[in-house]
């Protein structure tokens, strides 16, 4: 054990910074529309190392990102992913499920797996191989790969990059392709870039505190 480094922040300060945090968060957007340009690639791996400082299990971290730039494998992860939401599109999903994904204008096609420059594959690792136990186990690592996603996506945001959470289903050809370990499963699949210009997004809008937040207090309101 080592002391923990932290100072607290002033009333004052933490009103400031959250007040600037909630407008910052509210702005992001998922993008499904992106520019070819390239992105600096030591800024997008910072927001990597950001998603690895998430909490996890006894601290196992994991998981693992593959950054893809190279446009044969960008090409390859389409085909698959396109064929494999054909079947979605064509059958697999309820008749409600396509209802509700009518809004975002989503089919099968999907030419954001080659137009974004980069995709970052997540993987989450179910167990570790360990030379004298074989299979080292891992703790919550639903949870734990949730949670570092979520800080990416964050970090991404913070930086200026729109990403779009994909789940291809299902999504073994990730593995195959990028020829991962057996013990790693696909987990996400997040096309980042600039967005295209004239990028149109949906008109959503976010549930209020009191529709997501229920308050336990000693006055009990
Ligand atoms: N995985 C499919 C369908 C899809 C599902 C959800 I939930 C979305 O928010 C959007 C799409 C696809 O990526 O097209």
């Amino acid at each position: 054990m080592v002391p923990l480094d932290f100072s607290r922040l002033s009333p004052e300060a933490m009103e400031v910074i959250s007040q600037k945090m909630l407008s910052r968060y509210q702005s992001r957007r998922t993008v499904r529309h992106f520019s070819e340009d390239p992105l600096p690639i030591a800024v997008v791996e910072r927001c990597i190392l950001a998603a690895g400082t998430a909490p996890s299990g006894a601290h196992k971290q994991p998981w693992h990102f593959c950054l893809i730039t190279d446009s044969v494998i960008k090409n390859k992860i389409r085909f698959a992913a396109e064929k494999e939401e054909f079947q979605n599109y064509h059958g697999r999903m309820s008749e409600r499920w396509m209802e509700d994904l009518k809004p975002f204008d989503t089919d099968h096609i999907k030419p954001h797996l080659e137009d974004a420059p980069a995709l970052i594959a997540v993987f989450r690792q179910a167990w570790q191989p360990d030379e004298v136990q074989g299979k080292k186990q891992n703790y919550y690592v639903q949870e734990s790969v949730g949670i570092a996603c979520g800080m990416l996506l964050a970090a991404l945001h913070e930086c200026g990059i729109s990403a779009l959470t994909h789940t291809p289903s299902p999504m073994g050809f990730l593995g195959e392709i990028l020829e991962r370990p057996t013990e790693e499963k696909a987990y996400l699949l997040i096309p980042i870039g600039y967005p295209a210009d004239g990028c149109k997004v949906p008109d959503i809008k976010r549930k209020p505190l009191s529709q997501i937040q229920k308050k336990y207090d000693s006055k009990g309101t």
